[in-house]
């Protein structure tokens, strides 16, 4: 056990560099590592050779796991989702996924989590609230013990069983409703006009969406997705905003652009009960990326649950053409239990106010820009990003990794000239920015907020892009 300790340490340390190195984006394509070490004396299988799990970023499978003392036996108790206070829970991995495994000390005693055919294991950790984490490839078939390697708690009663293999056949799932928007839902750039008077319909729709696999949540929305639809016009146009709130809401709501001029941004004059409408006008004064919400009490509840959206208003002439166009949006969403929870969610009054979030998302959803719509582009283009953060609270670090913003609208200030050559940008809550990257190198690039944590909270999106390599750019290896 003492070798296989020394090794699984090792294996943590390295694997934590890799990730690093990976989360930094300064790796090079990673180098052929074992994904694990060896235990001494345990000959590299040549078949096993590299399969670093840095170069998923995101683990396959996610499992969480407190430590508890219950008259008189030690146990691990599963956290979140199919496993959740279930005593020593099985688990159920399809082979060659990456597993990450978080341990939650919840009883005081020290203890960790041991996988010691795959050469992984927890640090320990003794104090109560402290949490150790491993994250392990699940490379081979079969059933395999996992238990706490403390001397005398696996006896004690702390140990479970890994099956790796096909998935247990699963329940049919009942079809959940997405509210994700696709981000390259956008209307493209306005061809050049005089300004002219813009209409634009928005309708509130409380949904029962889907929040994450096996989750759902109440959102309020402006259309029906998170965000709601981009609205685009020219500087100088008349915009008269149509606001509906469904029959079947429970909710008023209301619409503020930050977009207009005038007290409330609209929303003094748009509180629609439900089954109702309003109606009200401005005049877009000033080019920009702005965002919109729901402004109606309390307000930060309405904008959590989905309520925002971005308005470009284009600079006389529009902005410089590029390849492709998408559109981003960050918000928080703060659930009663804790992420990762099977089922039907709740909110969190207590949480929001505390600015807690369980859940931290592009596009409402968790995979909303990683399973459902990875952004598409390919090599050669310029794409730009209108991004905005929601919120209702997290000012977002947004960083894409293995790229550079060739060029950064700052705040949105598209009548200033953009910063370039930028690597993370700060954008508030209830603020925007454009962003625009050129396409040099194929491969997949990852959405996120540099605040990292936020990852582990349903934060990342991707961008694939295709097309030819670029050797003289980025390769693996020495220089040629
Ligand atoms: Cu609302």
């Amino acid at each position: 056990m003492q070798t296989t300790s020394a090794g699984s340490r090792l294996a943590v340390v390295l694997l934590l560099l890799v990730v690093l190195a990976g989360t930094c984006g300064f790796a090079a394509a990673p180098p052929p590592i074992h994904h694990m070490a060896q235990a001494p004396g345990v000959a590299a299988s040549p078949q096993s050779a590299p399969k670093s799990p840095a170069a998923e970023y995101v683990p396959d499978v996610r499992v969480r796991l407190r430590t508890a003392l219950a008259e008189g036996k030690l146990a691990f108790v599963g956290v979140g989702g199919d496993i959740d206070g279930v005593v020593n829970p099985t688990l159920r991995v399809r082979e060659g996924a990456v597993v990450q495994v978080d341990l939650l000390n919840d009883d005081g005693i020290e203890h960790d989590v041991a996988f010691p055919d795959f050469d992984a294991a927890t640090e320990r950790v003794a104090q109560k609230g402290a949490s150790s984490v491993t994250v392990f490839r699940a490379d081979k078939p079969g059933e395999f013990a996992y238990f706490c390697s403390v001397p005398g708690h696996r006896p004690a009663g702390m140990e479970g069983t890994l099956i790796v293999g096909a998935p247990r056949p699963a329940a049919p799932a009942p079809a959940l409703v997405s509210i994700v928007r696709d981000p390259a839902d956008l209307p493209g750039p306005l061809m050049p006009r005089p300004p002219t008077t813009v209409r634009i319909d928005l309708e509130a729709v409380e949904v029962v969406g889907r929040l994450a696999e096996d989750t759902t949540y109440p959102y309020w929305t402006f259309n029906g997705r998170v965000p709601g639809p981009f609205v685009r016009v020219r500087v100088g146009d008349t915009v008269e905003v149509h606001v509906k709130n469904r029959p079947a809401s429970r909710m008023i709501h209301s619409v503020d652009f930050h977009a207009a001029t005038g007290p409330g941004g609209g929303a003094i004059l748009t509180q629609v009960p439900p089954g109702e409408a309003r109606v009200f006008t401005f005049q877009a004064l000033n080019p920009g990326l702005y965002v919109y919400h729901c402004a109606t009490p309390m307000v930060a509840h309405h904008v959590t649950s989905g309520m925002y959206g971005l308005i470009l208003v284009e600079p006389d002439g529009g902005l410089p053409p590029v390849g492709r166009e998408f559109y981003v949006m960050q918000g928080e969403v703060y659930t009663q239990h804790p992420f990762g929870q099977h089922g039907p969610q709740e909110f969190s009054l207590e949480k929001l106010l505390a600015e807690r979030a369980e859940y931290v998302l592009f596009n409402g959803a968790v995979g909303a820009l990683t399973q459902a719509h990875p952004l598409e582009a390919r090599v050669g283009e310029t794409v730009r990003l209108f991004f905005g953060v929601g919120g209702p609270n997290y000012t977002s670090s947004f960083h894409v990794i293995g790229e550079i913003f060739d060029r950064v609208y700052h705040q949105a200030a598209v009548t200033t000239p953009p910063l370039t050559d930028v690597q993370t940008t700060l954008v508030p809550a209830g603020g925007a920015a454009v962003l625009e990257l050129k396409l040099e190198v194929p491969g997949r690039y990852i959405l996120v907020d540099h605040a990292l944590a936020r990852v582990e909270r349903g934060l990342v999106g991707f961008l694939h892009v295709q097309g030819p390599e670029n050797l003289s750019v980025f390769r693996s290896g020495p220089a040629q």
